[in-house]
C-alpha cells in the first residue's frame, strides 16, 4: 500500500487527443524525464485512436514506462490491459462491477474513480488498489464530468477512516496541487498541466519539486 502511495505522487493520464500536434510517445518520455511516477493510457475523446492503432500506441507508451520502471495503467479497457500485459486498469463507476474487474485483473493494479464517501467505502470493500477522486476543480479536458466538489471530498473520505491510497484529479495545476495534498491525497493526477505545457519535462519537474512532492528516490 505504501508503494502504491509513492506511485500516485505524480500520475500522468494521457492519450493522443491530449497531445495536440505532438507525438504522444515524446510527450510521455519528457514527462518521464521530468519525474512522473505512474502513467495511465486514456485514449478517449475526439479523434481518439481505435482498433489496431490504439493497440500500437499503447504498446509504444508501455515500452517507455517499462524502460523507466513506471507502472502502466489502461483506462476503462480491461481487454486491452490484459492483451498488452499492462500493470493495471483504471475504471469508472459505470465500467462494469468492480468485483468482476478485480477478479479478471488478478495480481494487477485496479484503480477506481469515486466521487463521495459511499463510493469510496464500496471501493475499499472490493479490494481496489487506489481511488481517483474528482473532479477537484473545473476542467475542460473531460466532457462528462461530475459536479466539481473540490478537495473537501478527499477530506471527508479520510475522516471516514479510509486509509486507501488516494489521488486527486481534475483541473489540477501546480498552484492548486498543495490544496489537494493538504486534505490527505497521496498525489495528484493531471492531464493538461503536463500535456499542454510548452515543456512537459519542466512541468512534471515543477510538480515533483513542489513542497511535499520531491523525494530522494527519483529525479
Ligand atoms: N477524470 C476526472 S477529471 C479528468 C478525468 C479524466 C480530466 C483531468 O484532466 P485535467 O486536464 O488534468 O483537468
Ligand atoms: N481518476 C483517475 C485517476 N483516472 C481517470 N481516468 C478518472 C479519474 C476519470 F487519476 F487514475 F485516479
Ligand atoms: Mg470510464
Amino acid at each position: 500500500m505504501n508503494k502504491m502511495k509513492d506511485y500516485l505522487r505524480l500520475y500522468l493520464v494521457m492519450g493522443s487527443p491530449n497531445c495536440q500536434e505532438r507525438d504522444p510517445v515524446e510527450v510521455l518520455q519528457e514527462a518521464i524525464d521530468g519525474g512522473i511516477t505512474l502513467f495511465q493510457y486514456r485514449e478517449k475523446g475526439e479523434h481518439a485512436l481505435t482498433g489496431e492503432e490504439k493497440i500500437r500506441l499503447g504498446k509504444a507508451l508501455m515500452n517507455r514506462c517499462q524502460e523507466a520502471n513506471i507502472p502502466f495503467i489502461v483506462n476503462d479497457d480491461v481487454e486491452l490491459a490484459l492483451s498488452l500485459g499492462a500493470d493495471g486498469v483504471h475504471i469508472g463507476q459505470d465500467d462494469g462491477t468492480i468485483s468482476d474487474v478485480r477478479e479478471r485483473m488478478t495480481g494487477k493494479l485496479v484503480g477506481v474513480s469515486v466521487h463521495n464517501v459511499a463510493e469510496a467505502l464500496e471501493a475499499v470493500a472490493q479490494g481496489v488498489d487506489y481511488i481517483g477522486v474528482g473532479p477537484m476543480f473545473f476542467t475542460n479536458t473531460k466532457v462528462d464530468i461530475q459536479e466539481v466538489q473540490g478537495p473537501r471530498v478527499i477530506r471527508e473520505i479520510r475522516e471516514a477512516g479510509i486509509l486507501l491510497p488516494i489521488v486527486g484529479i481534475g483541473g489540477i495545476t501546480l498552484a492548486k496541487a498543495p490544496s489537494v495534498l493538504e486534505v490527505g491525497a497521496d498525489g495528484v493526477a493531471v492531464i493538461s498541466a503536463i500535456t499542454h505545457a510548452e515543456s512537459p519535462m519542466k512541468a512534471a519537474r515543477a510538480f515533483r519539486f513542489q513542497h511535499g512532492m520531491a523525494d530522494s528516490k527519483r529525479v
